[in-house]
């Protein structure tokens, strides 16, 4: 029996394909997210068991994703006494502004961390680096992904020193398009 620490929950399953970055990062790191569809608006009842719940079943925090009036962090938030993270969706009409708007704009005494509109893969990193103020090992992963972003930079900046700024320009449209 596996213990979930992180649950990844979301407001419809149109949400996944942005979600899917805060499992991937989940997994990057050996956490395995709790993962589940729950929408403050199609099944309250559910939402309401399971923020009451999450934090007596192992939960340590909670990345909840949504989009157009993305209640779900929020009332999530409002349940639990655990951390929550809230992703807004990008929203067909608006965006992501309103997602965005509804997640961000907490009352005093509720907070909910935002990250950027559609940006999962960040509330995924910040959900291990809570976990990894109680884990050594898990901050020390951190420590080592934030050296390989330093040197990602570092080599493209080699790249661009050796080839030039044009010829550089030239092969990362190539690869974009290519990709
Ligand atoms: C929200 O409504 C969901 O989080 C989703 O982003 C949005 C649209 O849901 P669907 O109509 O695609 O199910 O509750």
């Amino acid at each position: 029996m596996s213990h979930p620490e992180v649950a990844i929950i979301m407001g419809s399953d149109s949400d996944l394909p942005t979600m899917q970055a805060a499992i991937a990062v989940c997994e990057d790191f050996k956490v395995t997210p709790h993962v589940e569809i729950i929408s403050a608006h199609r099944t309250p009842q559910r939402m309401v068991e399971f923020a009451q719940q999450a934090h007596q079943q192992g939960i340590k925090v909670i990345i909840a994703g949504a989009g157009g009036a993305a209640h779900l962090p929020g009332m999530v938030a409002a349940l639990s006494p655990l951390p929550v993270i809230g992703v807004p969706v990008a929203s067909r009409h608006l965006k992501g502004l309103d997602s965005l708007y509804s997640i961000v704009q907490m009352p005093g005494g509720i907070p909910v961390a935002t990250v950027a509109i559609g940006n999962a893969k960040n509330a995924g990193l910040l959900a291990i680096q809570i976990l990894a103020a109680q884990r050594p090992e898990l901050q020390e992963q951190v420590i080592a992904y934030r050296r390989s972003l330093s040197e990602m930079v570092q080599d493209k900046q080699e790249q661009l020193a050796t080839v030039g700024y044009q010829q550089y320009l030239k092969d990362y449209q190539a690869a974009s398009s290519a990709g």
